[in-house]
């Protein structure tokens, strides 16, 4: 047994326990997975606070370890757990799924406030985008369609956590109805149906 407990909010629609959740069932590693009712400001609690750094989910146990922040966690994975990676061997692909992770996780903010995850995980439908989330929606797909000119599958060549984080983006807008180009939306539908995205969006959720 690992000792490896993941603490995620307990709607499942965070985006960032998406990604820790999916690195840990990719390599295959066992763990215990722990709600935390966001609502109900549980994550504000002094328990949560003395794991939890910056009092946000996801957060990884680990032995007496404790570390937030996804990226921070799925990299602390990949040194860990070698087996079964998660990122692309080659340093400067490396790199770039790192740089398309960190630019998820704070550019497109327009997409990520008008196009909840509540449209990725509970089918909520939201109104028409703004001026400034069509734009955030261009400078998307625009970066996504350059980064999957050679490689249509995967970013990098092969499957990578960055694939998911991608795919959860564009999903706001495909799962919304919005208009995205046809080869994105086969590339998001590709990741989707990988099983360890299938597990977690097959996870029971409570009713909003
Ligand atoms: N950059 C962080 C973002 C984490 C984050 O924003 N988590 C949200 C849920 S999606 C949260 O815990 N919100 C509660 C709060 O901030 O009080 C990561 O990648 O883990």
């Amino acid at each position: 047994m690992n000792n490896l407990r993941l603490y995620v909010d307990s709607q499942l629609t965070s985006p960032y326990a998406t990604s820790a959740f999916v690195v840990l069932r990719e390599k295959g590693i066992e763990f215990e997975l722990i709600p935390v009712d966001l609502e109900a400001s549980e994550n504000q609690s002094a328990d949560y606070a003395s794991l939890s750094l910056t009092q946000r989910v996801p957060t990884l146990i680990h032995g007496d370890f404790a570390l937030s922040e996804s990226s921070a966690i799925t990299e602390y994975l990949e040194e860990v757990f070698p087996e079964s990676p998660v990122y692309p061997k080659n340093p400067r692909q490396r790199a770039k799924a790192r740089q398309v992770q960190a630019w998820i996780r704070s550019d497109l903010l327009p997409i990520r406030q008008e196009r909840s995850t509540l449209v990725v995980f509970y089918g909520v439908k939201a109104g028409p985008l703004s001026t400034e989330a069509e734009s955030a929606t261009r400078k998307l797909f625009s970066a996504a369609q350059a980064l999957l000119a050679d490689s249509p599958e995967y970013l990098f060549g092969e499957w990578s956590i960055a694939d998911v984080d991608l795919a959860v983006m564009l999903n706001r807008l495909i799962l919304n109805g919005d208009s995205v180009p046809p080869a994105l939306v086969e590339y998001a539908q590709r990741q989707w149906q990988r099983p360890s995205v299938q597990e977690w969006v097959g996870l029971q959720r409570p009713p909003l």
